[in-house]
C-alpha cells in the first residue's frame, strides 16, 4: 500500500503528463516497470454549439393555480416568445385549447393538474409550465323566482278595446280613458285595440282611426314608463296589436269583415285553446257596438268565451241594429251594459268637490298638465284634451274608464268581476232585468237616451273616485 502511495505521489510531480488509470484506488503495482500508462491522445473535438436563437424562449404569461367553482368558465390567453411553437396541454378532459385561449369548464367538483407546453422546432427548446385548477362545488342556486303574476298575485285579465278614440265625432274622453288604462296594462293583458265608429253617418268614409290609436300609444311613451313598472307592455307590442274596425254602422249581416273584427276572434280562440273559457276575454267597448257584433256574426261559438262590458247610452243609439242584433241572437255571453253610472266620473260629488283638485274642471291642470314625455313636440300631459258634456267644456270625462275599473277593482281584491251586484267594484254595480230569460245580462238602468241624469245611479260609480283618484289616477302621473 505503501508503495501504490508513492506512486501517486510522483505522478502529482509529474504535473503536465497525463495518465489514465484505472480503479486506481484499488491498483496494486509491484514497481515503478509495472506502471500502466496510455499513450497520449488528443481531446475529442466537440460539435459545433447550436445556431444562436433570439432570446430564450418563455412564455409571455404566468401561470398562477387557479381557484374556481363547478360550472364557472376558465379562459386563459397563452403566448410565448418567440413564435414558432404550437401549443398543447396535458389537461383534464374539461380543459383545451382553441387556438391561444386555454377553454373550460369544469363540472366536478376536484384539483387539477396541468401542464401547458409551448413546443418548439428548430432547434428551440420546447417549454411548459405547471399549475394546479382548484375546483370546487358551486353552491346551489337559489330558487328561480314564482312566476309573475302581477297584480295581488292575480294573473292580468285579458282585454280588448273596442274604441272610437280620435274619430271625427266621438267626444275626447276616450283619448282620457285611453291614457290611463295604458298604464295597467300590466295588470290588464290589451289582447287588441279596435277602432270602430262612433256615429250613424253614411256619408262618413271608412276611418283610418287605428292610427289615432297608434299616436296615443307612442304619446304615453311605456317603454319609458317600464323602467318604473316593468309589467306594462312594450310600445312596438302594443303598436302590433292595434287594428281597425268597421267605420259603419249596421246590422252585422251586412257590415264587413274588418281586420279589427277578425282579430277579435283569433284572439278569443287562442285564448280559449290556451287558457280554457272559465276566464273569460273582455271586450270593452267605448263607442258603437259594431265591430264586436260583426265579430260574433263571423264566429257565433266566440260567445261563450267573452264577457262585454259596454259603455252604452249614447254609444248604444250610434248602432241600435248592432246592439239589438246581439241581444236577440245570444243568451249565453256574459254582458254588462252601462247606460248611466259611468257619468259617476264626471257628475255626482262635483258640488261636494267644489275646486277640489280632483274636480272635472280642476284634475287635468292640477295634475295632469306638464307631466309625460315629449311626442310630436308636446308631453303627453299637454297634449291630452279636455272633454265636453253638453255645455260643460273643457271637463276632464273619462267616461269610459268604469269598463277597465270595474276589472281594475277586482285585481286589487276589492270586488269580483263575476258578480256585477257587487256594490264595491270601482266600475259600478248592476242588476239583471231578465234573470230567467238573460241570466248573464246585467244593467244599472233601462237604455234611454238620458239627458236627464240619475244621481242615485252615478253613485256608484262616483262613491268610489277619491279611491280611484288617489290609488289610481294620481299614481299614473307620478310615473313620470
Ligand atoms: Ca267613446
Amino acid at each position: 500500500m505503501r508503495r501504490t502511495l508513492s506512486i501517486l505521489i510522483l505522478i502529482g510531480l509529474m504535473g503536465s503528463m497525463t495518465f489514465v488509470f484505472n480503479n486506481c484506488l484499488e491498483l496494486e503495482i509491484g514497481s515503478l516497470e509495472g506502471l500502466s500508462v496510455d499513450p497520449i491522445t488528443p481531446a475529442p473535438i466537440p460539435p459545433p454549439p447550436p445556431p444562436p436563437v433570439p432570446g430564450v424562449a418563455n412564455f409571455n404569461v404566468s401561470f398562477p393555480n387557479k381557484n374556481m367553482k363547478t360550472g364557472e368558465l376558465f379562459s386563459k390567453r397563452v403566448t410565448a416568445n418567440p413564435a414558432n411553437y404550437t401549443l398543447t396541454c396535458d389537461c383534464p378532459g374539461w380543459l383545451s385549447f382553441s387556438g391561444y385561449d386555454l377553454k373550460g369548464t369544469p363540472t366536478a367538483a376536484g384539483t387539477y393538474n396541468v401542464r401547458v407546453w409551448a413546443r418548439y422546432t428548430n432547434g428551440v427548446t420546447s417549454i411548459f409550465k405547471n399549475f394546479k385548477v382548484f375546483v370546487t362545488k358551486a353552491a346551489t342556486p337559489p330558487p328561480p323566482p314564482p312566476p309573475v303574476t302581477s297584480c295581488n298575485g292575480k294573473a292580468p285579465i285579458s282585454v280588448i278595446i273596442d274604441t272610437d278614440l280620435g274619430v271625427k265625432y266621438s267626444d275626447p274622453d276616450d283619448i282620457q280613458s285611453f291614457v290611463h288604462f295604458m298604464h295597467q296594462t300590466d295588470c290588464l293583458d290589451p289582447l287588441a285595440f279596435v277602432s270602430s265608429m262612433s256615429r250613424q253617418d253614411l256619408k262618413r268614409p271608412i276611418p283610418s282611426e287605428h292610427e289615432k290609436i297608434k299616436e296615443w300609444i307612442r304619446r304615453v311613451d311605456l317603454d319609458h314608463l317600464r323602467k318604473k313598472k316593468p309589467g306594462l307592455i312594450s310600445e312596438a307590442e302594443a303598436l302590433s296589436r292595434v287594428f281597425a274596425g268597421n267605420g259603419m254602422y249596421g246590422p252585422p249581416p251586412t257590415r264587413a269583415v274588418t281586420a279589427g273584427s277578425n282579430e277579435i276572434i283569433k284572439q278569443v280562440l287562442s285564448h280559449k285553446n290556451t287558457k280554457g273559457c272559465s276566464e273569460k276575454v273582455w271586450i270593452l267597448v267605448w263607442g258603437a257596438i259594431t265591430t264586436t257584433a260583426k265579430a260574433l256574426h263571423q264566429n257565433p261559438s266566440i260567445a261563450s268565451c267573452i264577457a262585454i262590458y259596454q259603455i252604452g247610452n249614447w254609444n248604444i243609439s250610434q248602432d241600435t241594429a248592432s246592439n239589438d242584433w246581439i241581444f236577440n241572437n245570444f243568451n249565453n255571453i256574459f254582458w254588462i251594459q252601462n247606460n248611466e253610472s259611468f257619468k259617476g266620473m264626471y257628475l255626482g260629488r262635483e258640488g261636494e268637490f267644489g275646486n277640489h283638485p280632483y274636480g272635472r274642471h280642476n284634475f287635468i291642470n292640477a295634475h295632469i298638465r306638464g307631466k309625460g314625455t315629449v311626442y310630436m313636440g308636446q308631453k303627453l300631459g299637454d297634449a291630452v284634451p279636455y272633454a265636453r258634456n253638453f255645455n260643460d267644456m273643457n271637463i276632464f270625462k273619462a267616461g269610459d274608464d268604469p269598463s277597465w275599473l270595474y276589472l281594475l277593482s277586482d285585481v286589487r281584491n276589492k270586488s269580483v268581476k263575476e258578480n256585477p251586484g257587487d256594490t264595491r267594484s270601482w266600475g259600478g254595480s248592476f242588476s239583471r232585468p231578465y234573470p230567467t230569460t238573460k241570466p248573464l245580462f246585467w244593467r244599472d238602468v233601462p237604455y234611454a237616451r238620458a239627458y236627464k241624469d240619475h244621481p242615485h245611479i252615478q253613485s256608484r260609480v262616483n262613491k268610489h273616485k277619491v279611491e280611484v283618484f288617489t290609488d289610481v289616477f294620481l299614481p299614473t302621473w307620478r310615473l313620470y
